[in-house]
């Protein structure tokens, strides 16, 4: 479906780092669909709610802590399988076995630093987009160059 949905977000190293716009660039040219975006420094308890996974595991308080520590940009984005092709154009949750191409291989090397987060399927999907942001937030609209990304 051309209107499946991922949370994407850029964590603090990226945002520190000046990437933002090269990350939404990349989404938006290949030709996904911003429908949801804002700036915010999570507290503990969202933190500790999007990575409840990974809850007890020895990087926990470390990745919750660097979460909190600075602004992230959480983003909705919207097109044909951009919850699978969007963990592509992100790459391997370690950057150094991440491809050249990937946002992670071009730009990032620890894995504490990787910069960025995408849903890792449509129930995660789901669940992250209702934790980060209101209905209200997601913006409905049909994109101008629909029909020249999609036949
Ligand atoms: P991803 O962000 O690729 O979905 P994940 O969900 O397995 O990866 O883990 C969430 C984050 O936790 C990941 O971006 C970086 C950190 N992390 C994962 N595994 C780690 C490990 N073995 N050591 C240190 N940090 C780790
Ligand atoms: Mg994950």
């Amino acid at each position: 479906s051309t209107k499946e949905r991922s949370f994407i977000a850029i964590k603090p190293d990226g945002v520190h780092r000046g990437m933002i716009s090269n990350i939404i660039s990349r989404f938006e040219q290949k030709g996904y669909k911003l429908v949801g975006i804002k700036v915010i420094v999570p507290g503990m308890d969202l933190a500790k709610a999007h990575y409840a996974e990974h809850e007890g595991k020895p990087f926990f308080n470390k990745l919750t802590s660097f979460l909190t520590s600075g602004p992230v940009v959480a983003m909705v984005w919207e097109g044909k399988e951009v919850i699978k092709y969007g963990r592509t154009m992100i790459g391997a949750t370690n950057p150094l076995a991440s491809a050249p191409g990937t946002i992670r291989g071009d730009f990032c090397v620890d894995m504490g630093r990787n910069m960025i987060h995408g849903s890792d399927g449509p129930e995660s999907a789901q669940r992250e987009i209702a934790l980060w942001f209101q209905p209200s937030e997601i913006a409905e609209y049909e994109s101008a160059t629909q029909s020249w990304v999609y036949e």
